[in-house]
């Protein structure tokens, strides 16, 4: 089980305060934790959205300032004892905690205080909306607005006597149902949101409708619901702007407006999304039925990422998503560490002009933390060969590389169309299995030896019909010589005219110690890995570029910088 959330809004900030709910606090000094955590060589994050310790996962904005309000444990880095914790930042980069935003307070959520959304309402008001956990285990939804809507940093919430506003009604299981969603309003001046749930074995995304806030309706029919999901978590709704990175508020609402909705699936820990239209006058959303409507469907990302949440930045005229990354360490090294649990890197997210998917990219704010530069050009790599890029550190890195592969389209293998499931194809020809074209990439977080190492590489096939199919996979299963880390394959098609490109596909990677996180051609697909070497750790970790396949790859282009530290919540 597991609930996620996040939000965040923003404000004005300028100082940074920790205080409020002492008994919560109290693990490790902030000494002791700075200890644990400031050698080099260490697997926590550098620059990764990371609490200060414990449990985190889930992420909002509002008004120049961004909030995370993220789900936390205080107590212990692993689920259970769950608050609404909250940091603040004014880049997305450099992030400051706040006291504890919600907590178990009263009948409504003594027994946790799980995932939710805000939402702006006119007047320049949040309000929040989460999921409450009563004395009988229900799952009930309340709102919290901020005491002082003068207080830049919206310190303090509170929580009305009138909690909950929607109950588990008739035929709703209590114990599948939470995660409502930021609400949008329709044409008709009706606010709306939908909770996640199931009825046996079909997800469903439940319709709530208000015109206050406050007494909220059900509507007959869900907003959306798939047989043999499972429950549905983090349920996320959407309009999306085709325009690159661009995005669009959450109520913006036309003729021919393109919806993502994306569901967090409990049964697999895996999300999916699909794009649609959203019939307002039957309050149905309808999916164009381009890609599958399940568990076999499209990914933000296609490794370790869950719980995500997308929110509009109004400021900056962007959607941005956010996703949790847990850990694949064991338990035992996630209390020796004293935490568990990221964020990945804000992504912009729009709609590719092919209509047929979304496109993430690393927020531009993250190229503030370049610095020290490598680069390569017109590098050729033969069948079997491999380069270091050396004189940077490259355990805190962002890698971008184009590869040009025009050559060597001839020698693409053929491709079966009975191979559906790219995770499989990049378990069955990992990056040592040579191919025709490919598999040709990247080692990252590398020993010089290459015993431990982790590849990020593309695989090129051809089909009976001449046209190419790309394969991105992310290979872990070589990061660490420690034994017991989970360390899964990854793998998803690139939707890519490689041939129409000029035979070029980009690949851009981000390590930060023990994450990675990798964007081809341009977002088109993007995989997270959490990896924990035991020698390619800080200084000693080494980045290279391989090719394993027959046909020549040449790097066209590659550029690296060493990424500075921002300032992480007191670390
Ligand atoms: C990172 O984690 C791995 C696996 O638990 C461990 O072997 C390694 O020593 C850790 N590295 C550091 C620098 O703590
Ligand atoms: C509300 O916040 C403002 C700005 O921080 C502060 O000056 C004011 O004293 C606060 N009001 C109350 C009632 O706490
Ligand atoms: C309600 O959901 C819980 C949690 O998934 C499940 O264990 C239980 O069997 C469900 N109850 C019914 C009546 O479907
Ligand atoms: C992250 O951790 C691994 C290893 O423990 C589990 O197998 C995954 O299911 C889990 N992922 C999520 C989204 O909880």
């Amino acid at each position: 089980m597991a609930k996620w959330a996040i939000l965040i809004i923003a404000f004005a900030c300028i100082l940074w305060e920790r205080k409020g709910v002492e008994a919560f606090h109290r693990a490790a000094s902030v000494e002791e934790l700075q200890q644990a955590s400031s050698s080099s060589a260490s697997n926590r994050t550098g620059y990764h959205f990371q609490a200060p310790q414990n449990w985190i996962n889930g992420p909002l904005y509002y008004k120049g300032i961004y909030h995370l309000f993220y789900q936390f444990n205080p107590k212990q880095p692993i689920w259970g004892n769950i608050v609404w914790a909250h940091s603040y930042s004014i880049d997305l980069i450099n992030w400051k905690s706040l006291p504890i935003a919600i907590f178990p307070s009263d009948p409504f959520d003594v027994n946790g205080c799980w995932s939710g959304s805000a939402t702006v309402l006119p007047g320049n008001k949040p309000v929040i909306i989460y999921t409450g956990i009563d004395a009988q285990n229900r799952q009930l939804q309340n709102l919290a607005f901020p005491k002082n809507l003068s207080d830049p940093y919206l310190r303090e919430w509170v929580k009305p006597a009138y909690n909950p506003v929607i109950f588990p009604g008739v035929g709703i299981n209590a114990s599948a149902f939470r995660d409502p969603t930021t609400a949008w309003r329709g044409p008709d001046g009706l606010w709306r949101t939908i909770v996640g749930s199931k009825s046996d074995r079909r997800g469903m995304a439940i319709l709530y409708w208000t015109r206050d806030f406050k007494r909220w309706t059900k509507k007959k029919r869900p907003l959306h619901s798939v047989k043999d999901t499972g429950m549905w978590e983090c349920p996320d709704f959407f309009p999306v702007s085709s325009k690159p990175k661009e995005g669009l508020d959450t109520s913006t609402h036309g003729n021919g407006l393109k919806y993502v909705f994306k569901v967090s699936l409990d049964l697999t820990r895996y999300e999916y999304y699909t794009i649609g239209s959203y019939d307002f006058s039957k309050d149905r959303y309808i999916p164009d039925g381009i890609s599958p409507d399940n568990d076999a469907g499209l990914r933000y990302d296609y490794g370790n990422f869950y719980a995500s949440k997308t929110f509009f930045d109004k400021g900056k005229g962007r959607r941005i998503l956010w996703g949790w990354s847990n850990e694949s360490d064991t338990k035992q090294d996630d209390f020796e560490k004293g935490w568990a649990g990221i964020q990945t890197i804000p992504r912009a997210l729009w709609l590719d002009g092919n209509g047929r998917q979304v496109v993430q990219w690393p927020i531009d704010e993250v190229e503030k933390l370049r610095h020290r530069e490598v680069s390569l050009k017109g590098k050729k790599i033969g069948s079997g060969g491999v380069i270091e890029v050396k004189g940077f550190d490259t355990a805190d890195a962002d890698v971008e590389v184009v590869f040009d592969v025009s050559s060597s389209l001839g020698k693409a293998e053929v491709f079966d169309p009975a191979w559906k499931d790219p995770q499989k194809l990049c378990m069955q020809k990992g990056g040592d299995e040579k191919g025709g074209l490919g598999p040709f990439g990247l080692y990252v977080l590398a020993t010089g030896d290459l015993v431990e190492r982790t590849a990020v590489f593309f695989r090129i096939f051809k089909t009976k019909y001449d046209k190419h199919v790309v394969l991105m996979c992310q290979d872990p299963s070589r990061s660490s010589t420690k034994p017991g880390l989970y360390k899964p394959t990854y793998g998803g098609f690139v939707d890519y005219d490689i041939k129409r490109s000029g035979g070029k596909i980009s690949l851009r990677s981000l390590i930060d110690r023990s994450v990675v996180e990798s964007f081809a051609a341009g977002g088109r697909t993007c995989i997270t890995s959490r990896v924990y070497p035991s020698f390619a750790a800080g200084l000693h970790s080494r980045l290279f570029a391989f090719n394993n396949g027959d046909g020549h790859v040449k790097i066209s282009r590659l550029r690296a910088w060493e990424m500075k530290k921002p300032l992480m919540n007191g670390f």
